[in-house]
């Protein structure tokens, strides 16, 4: 890694007031939880992005719902990686403090649903509890981490207002039973099973079709004005592990850098927003993250 990007990043890191954190698919690859596009979007032969959204869905919900109890699997298996780890490590005020000492607010935007990040951050919450680290400067504010995708564990009604967080999967016997129908996901071709839709997770009110608690393609993406507010102010702004190709969380780093605030970027690989980075790290953000907030 290049010393002195690292340093330069540092030191404006130390000096910075309000702090935003734009995290992708990337973020949760150490995990195990693919990305949507660079060759990890592919899932039965079918790219990712074509099944995320409401024409898909309308289309063929049997095919959608599929496809998220596969990422539902997924991300039920997941163990946080070290870059949660670290970015849950910046979200306690005492800990940012440490390398950050002029903040006065830091946010993760994450596009991810898969609720890593939340993970993390209350894992470290009772890991501080547990050493006797108590009081507000050791918990993670409320609302720092905003999921701009929605939740993959939320699930809600096509008809009517119900929405539950809902942890257990199968969410209905029908996607256990096609899941056991293919054992390779990756190259499972055409093979999909069909689910009628009244096999398909219903809602308990309205008993109408129910669907992912996530945002499609067209959709309007969860707590806009906040982080419109929460950009206009940002004086740094860390780009991890996304493609920068999926808006408004695309836009968000170029405003930034628009009114002279820090952009850095880690990726392993070229994205979007390299031209409008001031620090650019390249390599997976869990040994990246590491090296500069060791
Ligand atoms: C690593 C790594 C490692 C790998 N370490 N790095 C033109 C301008 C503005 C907007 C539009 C426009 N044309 C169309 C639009 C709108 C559209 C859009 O942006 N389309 C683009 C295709 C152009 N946007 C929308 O429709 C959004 N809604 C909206 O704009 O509404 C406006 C509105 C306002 C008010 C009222 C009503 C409407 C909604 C977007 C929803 C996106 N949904 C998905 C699915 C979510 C649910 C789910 O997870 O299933 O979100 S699609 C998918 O893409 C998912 C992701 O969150 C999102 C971004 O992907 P991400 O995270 O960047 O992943 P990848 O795979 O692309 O990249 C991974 C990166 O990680 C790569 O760069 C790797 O190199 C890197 N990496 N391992 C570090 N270890
Ligand atoms: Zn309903």
């Amino acid at each position: 890694m290049d010393i002195d990007t690292t340093t330069r990043f540092r030191e404006a890191f130390a000096t910075a007031k309000h702090i935003i954190i734009i995290a992708g698919a990337g973020l949760s690859a150490a995990s195990g939880i693919p990305t949507f596009r660079d060759g990890g979007g592919m899932w039965r032969s079918l790219d990712a992005t074509t099944l995320a959204t409401p024409e898909a869905f309308n289309e063929n919900p049997s095919l959608v719902w599929q496809f998220y109890h596969y990422r539902r699997q997924k991300a039920l298996q997941a163990q946080t990686n070290m870059a949660h780890k670290i970015l849950a490590r910046l979200a306690i005020p005492n800990l940012l403090k440490k390398v950050a000492p002029a903040a006065k607010s830091l946010h993760l935007i994450t596009q991810n649903v898969d609720r890593l990040s939340v993970g993390a951050v209350s894992d470290l919450d009772n890991e501080l509890a547990q050493q006797g680290l108590k009081g507000p400067g050791y918990r993670a504010r409320k609302g720092s981490i905003l999921q701009i995708h929605g939740k993959l564990f939320e699930v809600q009604c096509t008809k009517c207002d119900w929405r539950a967080e809902d942890f257990s999967s199968p969410l209905c016997p029908a996607l256990g039973e096609a899941e056991n129908d293919i054992r390779d996901y990756t190259d499972a071709g055409s093979n999909n099973r069909h689910i009628p839709v009244s096999q398909l997770p219903r809602c308990p009110e309205c008993q109408g079709l129910a669907r992912p608690g996530v945002v499609w393609f067209g959709e309007k993406p969860y707590h806009l004005d906040e982080i419109n507010s929460l950009v206009f102010k940002a004086d740094m702004c860390l780009v991890i592990g996304t493609s920068s190709t999926v808006y408004p969380a695309a836009g968000y780093a170029y405003r930034v850098q628009r009114r002279h605030g820090h952009v850095a970027v880690f990726n392993l690989d070229p994205s979007e927003k390299d031209e409008a980075a001031s620090s650019l790290f390249r390599g997976g953000c869990e040994e990246v993250l590491s090296q500069v907030f060791p």
